[in-house]
């Protein structure tokens, strides 16, 4: 059957695709375009094609769901020459989205009519690809190089009217598309309008085609498609169209079998599966309007921000005056960041600071809430008599949420007459910009609790992960071990600057050593006196950092950690008293040092990695190894290009990961013990990502 409708009216034929949810380009459009074609070329009288899309949207783009599968003929970008070489006008009338192969067809098409509302893109990039029917070369000769390459290389969703004011479309007009597009489709047929084809405009003017190239592939941090669209829009200017086209194709197919395309798709799909757990099946989220938050401190002001700009009525707790009026200035101060960055009106700064927020040193404010969060100090006496406040006077059904990072959930839950309303809710800090959430999920809470903490993440705008009760949950749980294998790196002779150089350049974020500084280094010292006690023998445990932390230097907040900072500079350089620290250290140990290349660090580091994240699924902590991924991308600067270190580690092979791991063990068998559920793979030949698709089925 085909998904697109053919239908005349009057001397125009009306293509419509109809492939829900949003009309992606599988096998069946593709063929439908090319028959529509033909049939609007043989039906005597047609003098123009207008295409639309059914639905919410144009067309998506390509049907990712065809990837790394064989192309089936007609290919893409057959169907986009096919439609441009029509003799007949062809007009696209688009609405939501048009993206990747979506904005291609549009290309394609002599004239382009949208919705204000809808938006425009190449997104190719954030797969891995870069676009792969003409939009390399079609779309630098209808608005220049420079434009092209926004465009191109950062994928973003471009607006309406900035694509009209790009020249990417021709007219902006709010109705019914199809409605509009026959419209703008007469107009164009009574004024004469001839056919437009972007492949004939003259080609583009030059760049610096080496800056650009440079640039890109630097702010892609090792991602290789945004800098490869560099070089397939270069293509556009010194080939011709038809060379073009083929250089661009061969380009694409050469993604396509990369790693990092593997790795992004993995991560498109799972960022939607994250949030699709069978436990939640049927069950509806409670009611959520007003939200209470307890402590006014960077996180608790943090949570507060993102709920109010969330349109939530907002009641946050401080216990003293001067901290609920210092609380109250935070959020201001956040939400001021919102209207400097144009994400808020003045007027709507007024009424979020004002209307939508109540600070206040009363737990009765509390009463009518639906939600509390409460973020104060981590210690469980501090919160287990917080809880006991929040049992006295929160309503019957109100959710009672922990932001802790490693408390026992179990223990506040059961410290309260109402478990079944208590759940973790796990923000990351600044909570108003960090995309991910974990939902911590303890023994007695309630199916509909768990599904208002996903409500509550999806209402936010967060990436909402399912995690279970351990020290740490899922993320900080992995952060320990892969921390501790840069720490014992740096006892054997990595100096802490080497190991953050090549984690930078293997795509994260930020180096372990300068995510410290930033986080705070009294964190990691409160948690190693924490744990002292129940340490085993064999553990390794650096104390070189303790001594800067006695001296009362924290990191970045006190201007010195592995890092010395200067005000007014972004970023540290190296501190000489750790150099120093470290080698007292390694003296007092007897350990002669030794050198490490980039890539052993990488492999140790990832491996640590992997096999905590391992033992994390195998204890069902994280349900699914793309719980880990998407915890990882979006809480720790994982390089989404990889997918997440579960489908790194598939990557690479389960097999050559255990065998380092193995390899390892025989330094140090107390840390590198292997995961049972990484052995059970390789031994059964399976990969992490066989787990996910099982949990799917
Ligand atoms: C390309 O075009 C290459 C060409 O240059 C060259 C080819 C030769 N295919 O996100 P949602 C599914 S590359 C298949 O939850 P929203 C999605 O998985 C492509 N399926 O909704 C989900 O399924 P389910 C370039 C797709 O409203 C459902 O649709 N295009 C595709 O939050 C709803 O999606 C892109 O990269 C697809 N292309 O967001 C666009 N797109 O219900 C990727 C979506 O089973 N897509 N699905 O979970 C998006 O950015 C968002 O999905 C979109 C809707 C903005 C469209």
């Amino acid at each position: 059957m085909s998904n697109v409708a053919y239908s005349r009216h009057d001397d125009i034929a009306v293509l419509t695709i109809q492939n829900p949810p949003v009309n992606a380009l599988s096998l069946a459009v593709r063929q439908g375009l090319m028959a529509g074609m033909d049939q609007a070329e043989a039906d005597s009288g047609v003098r123009a094609v207008l295409i639309v899309g059914e639905g919410r949207a144009f067309i998506a783009g390509a049907d990712i769901t065809e990837f790394g599968k064989t192309p089936q003929a007609p290919w893409l970008p057959d169907v986009c020459n096919r439609i441009e070489a029509s003799p007949l006008l062809v007009v696209g009338s688009m609405h939501g989205v048009s993206l990747g192969g979506g904005l291609e067809v549009a290309l394609a098409a002599h004239y382009r009519i949208a919705q204000p509302s809808s938006r425009v893109g190449l997104p190719e990039v954030h797969l891995g690809l870069i676009p792969g029917a003409g939009a390399t070369q079609r779309l630098p000769r209808l608005i220049g190089v420079e434009k092209a390459l926004d465009a191109i290389t950062t994928g973003r969703h471009i607006k309406a009217p900035e694509a009209l004011e790009m020249g990417i479309i021709d007219k902006v007009e709010e109705g019914d598309p199809e409605a509009v597009g026959l419209a703008y489709t007469r107009s164009l047929l009574d004024e004469g309008a001839s056919r437009r084809a972007v492949s004939e405009m003259p080609s583009p003017q030059a760049i610096d085609w080496h800056a650009a190239y440079d640039a890109t592939l630097k702010k892609g941090r090792g991602q290789i498609s945004p800098a490869q669209a560099v070089r397939a829009v270069q293509a556009s200017v010194e080939q011709s169209f038809e060379e073009g086209m083929k250089t661009e194709r061969q380009m694409f197919m050469d993604l396509m079998k990369t790693d990092q395309r593997e790795g992004m798709i993995h991560a498109f799909f799972s960022e939607r599966a994250v949030g699709n757990l069978p436990e939640l099946k049927g069950v509806e989220p409670r009611a959520l309007q007003s939200i209470g938050v307890i402590g006014g401190g960077t996180m608790g002001a943090g949570i507060a921000t993102a709920a109010v700009l969330a349109g939530f009525e907002v009641v946050l707790i401080e216990m003293k005056d001067e901290a609920a009026a210092a609380a109250h200035e935070r959020i201001a101060g956040n939400l001021s960041g919102a209207v400097k960055r144009g994400k808020i009106t003045q007027q709507k700064f007024d009424a979020l600071t004002t209307v939508a927020l109540t600070v206040s040193t009363n737990y009765d404010s509390l009463a009518s809430v639906d939600l509390v969060v409460e973020a104060v100090f981590e210690d469980m006496d501090v919160k287990k008599d917080v809880f006991g406040k929040l049992d006295a006077v929160c309503k019957p059904g109100c959710v009672l949420a922990t932001n802790t990072s490693y408390l026992d959930v179990n223990e506040i839950a059961d410290s309260t007459s109402r478990p079944a309303d208590v759940i973790g809710l796990h923000f990351f800090s600044p909570a108003h910009v960090m995309k991910l959430l974990e939902v911590v999920v303890a023994d007695k809470t309630a199916a509909d609790v768990v599904a208002t903490g996903f409500a509550l993440g999806k209402a936010l705008g967060k990436t909402s992960v399912r995690a279970g009760v351990c020290d740490g949950f899922i993320g900080n749980r992995i952060l320990a071990t892969y921390r501790t294998a840069a720490d014992h790196m740096v006892l054997d002779g990595a100096t802490p600057y080497q190991i953050d150089a090549a984690l930078e350049k293997f795509g994260f974020a930020m180096g372990p050593f300068a995510v410290a500084d930033l986080a705070g280094l009294d964190i990691g010292w409160m948690t190693r006196k924490r744990k002292a006690p129940t340490r085993h023998a064999d553990e390794r445990v650096p104390t070189y950092i303790d001594r800067l932390c006695e001296q009362g230097h924290f990191g970045q907040k006190t201007g010195q950690g592995y890092y010395i900072y200067e005000k007014g500079k972004r970023g540290g350089v190296p501190n000489p008293a750790i150099t120093r620290l470290i080698e007292e250290e390694q003296t007092a140990l007897g350990i002669t040092p030794r050198a490490f290349t980039d890539a052993e660090i990488v492999r140790r580091y990832m491996s640590a990695m992997v096999n905590e994240a391992a033992k994390v699924v195998g204890e069902g902590i994280a349900k699914r190894p793309l719980d880990v991924d998407m915890t990882l991308v979006f809480g720790y600067g994982f390089p989404r290009y990889w997918g997440g270190p579960m489908k790194w580690a598939d990557l690479q092979g389960l097999g050559a990961v255990l065998s380092d791991i193995e390899t390892y063990a025989q330094e140090d068998a107390w840390f590198w013990q292997p995961a049972p559920l990484l052995t059970k793979l390789v031994a059964e030949g399976r990969t992490f990502d066989d787990l996910n698709k099982e949990a799917a089925k």
